[in-house]
């Protein structure tokens, strides 16, 4: 059976007939339909604060039929709609019938996390990721009540980078580790035999961190989903490292987080201790595959030929491509050596089981750093899918591609 986490509270679900349903407030004719109200439970465990419908704990009412649909106890109307037994979210109807993995976003602050996620989050809604896996991949609920304000954040964060063409301001920091994620429905088509249906829903649970919420040890221990993550994709900032400050010569404003952050190796070693505390230790490793992705790539292309396999390889389309994928990382690790970035490899190697390098820009062509603003000639992002494709394909939920 598939490891099921809410993704909204990162909690686990034992079972899909564990879920909570969540009444619809239609009104029967003998009591007055439920009133949405603010849920306690759900302000304190995702930080939700508006007004919800009540959830109510699922009992079989027939035995012979098939556990769809249930009466409120306390208004007794008829609803079909699921919810996370522990936070009361809504949660779509196909949860629970297939994998639904946590990814985690970190890194340090200012290493373009948020631009990343934003840009990651359009890139896949695209019509060439729907024609290379046949699947369409969108914002949880679009349209539908419960997940509004998620799937506006993401719409809106689109539209700011792409349209108005701003970057953001530093990100919130979650209150007591809790902050809404945003969550990608991935529906496309079973590569297994002997499945009765045709399509598989996979939600992706995207967490974005806010880099000062790792510089603190008592907080890091409180995020509780980097434990509960089932893949982990680590934002690093080649800005950071001094021999690439050196070769750059970047504006001051380009490296204002740079003197009011934490060197990545510190942010790597709290997340590798925050990780120690949960199940992805096994003694001697963390099993959690970690994709270690390098952000900001354009800012290089001066100094990359592009003849340079960095610019100049393209992967294979039609699912992960491994060929490519080790070509990108033993380019990075080079590169990293070069860059004097050496601790940060061999901390990855002496701890974690599974990791690979990826190079990638969200922007595709440098901001005007000073005054958060797009080039000019507009986002073009290069490779941002290729960490994710490589965690689902480590996950079998994207295939290899013929390389
Ligand atoms: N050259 C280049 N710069 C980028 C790119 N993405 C982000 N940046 C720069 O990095 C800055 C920070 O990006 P954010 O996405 O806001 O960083 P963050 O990790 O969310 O930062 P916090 O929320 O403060 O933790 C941006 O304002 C840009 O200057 C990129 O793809 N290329
Ligand atoms: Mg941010
Ligand atoms: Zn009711
Ligand atoms: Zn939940």
């Amino acid at each position: 059976m598939t490891k099921l986490n809410c993704p909204f509270c990162y909690n686990t679900i034992r079972r899909r007939s564990e879920l909570h349903f969540m009444c619809r407030g239609r009104p029967t004719g003998a009591r007055p339909a439920c009133q949405p109200e603010l849920d306690q439970v759900r302000s304190n465990l995702t930080g939700f604060k508006e007004a919800t419908l009540p959830t109510f704990e699922a009992v079989s009412e027939n035995l012979m039929l098939p556990f769809t649909k249930a009466h409120c106890p306390k208004c007794g109307g008829e609803t079909t709609t699921r919810a996370c037994s522990h936070c009361h979210t809504r949660l779509p109807m196909e949860f629970g019938l297939d994998a639904s993995p946590m990814v985690a976003m970190v890194g340090a602050r200012g290493t373009g996390k948020t631009v990343y996620l934003t840009v990651l989050s359009n890139e896949l809604q695209k019509p060439k990721i729907r024609s290379e896996f046949a699947a369409t991949v969108r914002p949880i609920g679009e349209g539908q009540d419960g997940f509004g304000a998620q799937d506006q954040w993401v719409r809106e964060s689109i539209h700011q980078v792409y349209e108005d063409r701003k970057l953001f301001s530093t990100t919130a920091q979650a209150v007591d580790g809790r902050k809404a994620p945003i969550v990608l429905e991935w529906r496309g088509r079973h590569n297994r035999r002997f499945v009765l249906r045709k399509f598989r829903t996979n939600y992706l649970s995207f967490y974005d961190t806010a880099g000062e919420d790792l510089t603190a040890d008592d907080v890091t221990f409180k995020l509780h989903y980097l434990r509960a993550a089932d893949y982990l994709i680590l934002l690093l900032d080649p800005f950071q490292l001094p021999e690439v400050q050196r070769l750059l010569r970047l504006p001051p404003a380009a490296l204002l987080h740079v003197r009011e952050g934490k060197p990545p190796i510190d942010v790597l070693a709290r997340v590798t201790e925050a990780l120690k505390q949960g199940d992805h230790w096994n003694g001697r490793h963390i099993t959690v595959p970690v994709a270690v992705a390098f952000a900001k790539m354009d800012a290089f292309n001066q100094h990359l030929p592009e003849t340079h396999p960095l610019r100049a390889r393209r992967r294979t389309l039609g699912g992960y491509d491994e060929k490519t994928g080790r070509i990108i990382h033993e380019e990075m690790k080079s590169l990293l050596h070069e860059w004097g970035g050496d601790e940060i490899d061999a901390h990855l190697s002496g701890h974690y089981r599974s990791y690979q390098y990826f190079a990638v820009s969200a922007l595709g062509a440098e901001p005007d750093y000073e005054n958060y603003l797009v080039n000019p000639r507009g986002v073009r992002p290069d490779r941002v899918e290729e960490p994710l494709l490589w965690l689902m394909h480590k996950g079998g939920l994207v295939p290899r591609a013929a390389s």
